[in-house]
């Protein structure tokens, strides 16, 4: 990093260098970070948006507390870049989110000065609170910030934490970053409550004359400070957005402006000497200081490599993607048969769900980051005779997971799971890999998991899917595309259990779900050319397993190779040696092949098939040498 292009930041190796610097600065060097994340971000793509709105919250931050000693908690991660390149990751930025660079999120093993490991939304107050709580035991003294989106404070967990925290009266301050986004329009419907009161003018004028007050006399010492406070908030209570979390347990400040960097730093310099939970309430703009980002924060939020001029990403013609494919037969579907309803927890562009919000929006709930509620409430309207389609990615699913149990499966509701994202998913990483699906909903009695070989069975899945009212109903699919062929029209019917034979052989068979029956054709087709036979089957279906089929190949091969992209553990490979021993029938000899007992880096799909040996070549080595010993 050159020190005339980049005057400050080349200076900042960690925030003791910007703890350094005079305030009227720091201005600046937000300026060069803005200028960084953009021009680093429209090379190799990734979040941008959030972060362009965190700049000054987080220089504030590291300004005002003495980090990596005091702990700031990030929520998601998607918004840490800045934390990233203030903390001593400054050069190693432009490797964010590729193989063997930085992570996308906050990890423990990157940084010290990343408190606690994240990717899912909701958890930042919880482990603060846990971290204060260990701190106490210690006897230490050390602040702990939680900073977290409005959108994340959408999730339940939030609450859970803030009614703990308010109880335990921990010494902590949650920074409520509220930039009325989540990856779209946010639904946290408190912040209706935020603008009415905010926006009336009695609060208004409230506000601008206690702001004065306390300007004026916080720099004075800490008893008129305490005197200010104390007005503040007691006025406050009655007209302002504080009333929520003031009954909670917190001491509300706030709403402040999020860019003003010397508000901030006041803000904060006054509130670290206050004791007990703290909620600073601050306004933000997504993508603030680069207007394409400000114009279109949803495309923002995660962003493929893009012109700096125009903002705009070059457009390749690729074949839609899974989740189009969905979202478009969900609407097919729906048009025609009015009990479908479409529920996401604030995923509609990541799942395809947007589409039915714009097509028929009376039937299409964002229940916000709530994946629980969402399967919960998606229960309660399968009781009446509705079809909830649950759209979520595998990794967030997880969230969910008594809830499909208890409040789904046992009641035999019809619920069906549109699970996303099923497999590796690439840059965003462990945090994000839905790697656990099949293993978790297997064990579940009664419900249906399949997943399709391609774009076709989507649809065709789905329309099953519709017409089966005993019960859930999932099913899986990857990230990206299938074959990438355009769709046949209509809808045909899928027989529930069913496989199909994709491609006969000799020398050994290949037992194939979702993405696998793909690249189990690719392996086949690469063995004929050393002249080895190798039958792939769509299983197609992982419950119920296709024991017609698993007769038939135990009578014609001695090796069969069970090919996934689902931990090994639990997963198909394991519900075929399950069924060989309920049948009592002899079981080939069986290999397991999918996702290993580790949890998987970051980098692109294809370098990760190539870590755990997922890709065409190695599959095939393995073959060679551990099933047919060539
Ligand atoms: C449990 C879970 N569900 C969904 C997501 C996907 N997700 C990542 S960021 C985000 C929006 C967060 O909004 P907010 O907290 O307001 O942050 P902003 O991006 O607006 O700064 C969502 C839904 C997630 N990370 N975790």
């Amino acid at each position: 990093m050159t020190n005339d292009k980049w005057k400050f930041l080349s200076k900042i190796d960690s925030p003791a260098d910007l703890r350094k610097l005079e305030p009227t600065v720091l201005k600046d060097v937000c300026q060069e970070i803005r200028e960084y994340m953009v021009e680093t971000i429209s090379k190799i793509g990734g979040h941008l948006g959030a972060n362009l709105g965190s700049v000054e919250l987080t220089v504030a931050m590291h300004y005002v507390f003495n980090t990596p000693k005091d702990l700031i908690v990030w929520d998601v991660g998607h918004q840490a870049y800045p934390h990233k390149i203030l903390t001593g990751r400054r050069d190693e930025f432009p490797t964010i989110r590729q193989f063997k660079g930085l992570s996308g999120f906050n990890k423990i093993s990157e940084s010290e000065y990343d408190t606690f490991g994240v990717g899912h939304a909701s958890t930042s107050i919880s482990a603060a609170l846990g971290l204060a709580t260990a701190r106490d035991f210690d006897k230490e003294n050390y602040k702990v910030i939680a900073v977290i989106g409005d959108g994340a404070m959408t999730g339940g967990l939030a609450y859970e934490a803030m009614n703990n925290c308010g109880l335990l009266k921990k010494d902590m301050i949650v920074v409520l970053n509220d930039n009325n986004m989540s990856i779209s329009h946010n639904v946290w419907a408190i912040s209706n409550y935020f603008n009415e009161v905010i926006s009336g003018d009695s609060y208004n004028n409230l506000k601008k004359s206690l702001f004065d007050i306390t300007q004026k006399y916080f720099p004075k010492g800490d008893r008129l400070a305490h005197i200010a406070n104390k007005v503040q908030s007691s006025l406050k209570s009655i007209v302002t957005p504080g009333m929520l979390f003031e009954a909670l347990g917190f001491r509300y400040f706030g709403p402040i402006n999020g860019h003003n960097l010397i508000q901030l730093v006041t803000m904060f310099k006054n509130i670290k000497s206050i004791k007990g939970p703290i909620l600073v309430h601050m306004i933000t703009e997504k993508g603030k200081g680069y207007a394409p980002a400000e114009n279109d924060s949803s495309r923002f939020h995660g962003v493929t490599p893009f012109d700096v001029n125009t903002g705009q990403s070059p457009k390749s013609p690729v074949p839609p993607s899974y989740t189009e494919i969905f979202g478009d037969a969900i609407v097919e579907l729906a048009e025609k048969n009015n009990k479908i309803v479409g529920v996401s927890a604030a995923m509609c562009e990541g799942t395809g769900l947007y589409k039915m919000q714009e097509k028929i929006p009376d039937r299409f709930f964002d229940v916000g980051i709530a994946e629980g509620h969402a399967v919960t409430f998606s229960a309660g309207m399968a009781t009446k005779g509705f079809r909830p389609v649950v759209a979520i990615y595998s990794t967030f699913l997880q969230r969910a997971y008594d809830h499909i149990i208890h409040d789904v499966a046992l009641q035999h509701l019809p619920v069906i799971f549109a699970i996303d994202r099923g497999g590796l998913v690439g840059a965003d990483g462990p945090t994000h890999h839905g790697t656990f699906d099949l293993t978790y909903l297997r064990p579940i009695p009664g419900i249906i998991i399949a997943a399709p070989k391609d774009e076709d069975e989507l649809r065709n899945l789905l329309y099953t899917a519709t017409l089966y009212t005993d019960g859930p109903f999932a099913i899986r699919y990857p990230r990206g595309k299938g074959n990438g062929k355009p769709v046949k029209p209509g809808f045909e019917i899928i027989g529930i259990g069913k496989g199909e034979v994709t491609k006969s052989g000799k020398d050994m068979a290949i037992l194939a779900v979702g993405s696998m029956v793909n690249q189990a054709m690719k392996v086949s087709a690469l063995a004929e050319e050393s002249g080895i036979s190798i039958e792939v089957v769509n299983m197609r279906f992982i419950k119920p397993i296709d024991e017609d089929i698993l007769k038939d190949i135990a009578s014609r091969f001695d090796k069969v190779l069970c090919l996934e992209e689902n931990s090994i553990i639990g997963g198909f490979g394991s519900a075929v040696i399950e069924s060989y021993n309920r049948m009592k029938i002899k079981s080939p000899e069986l290999f397991l092949k999918g996702i290993p007992d580790e949890f998987v880096e970051h980098g692109t799909i294809e370098e990760l098939y190539k870590v755990i040996g997922l890709d065409t070549a190695s599959i095939f080595e393995y073959i060679k040498k551990d099933i047919l010993n060539k």
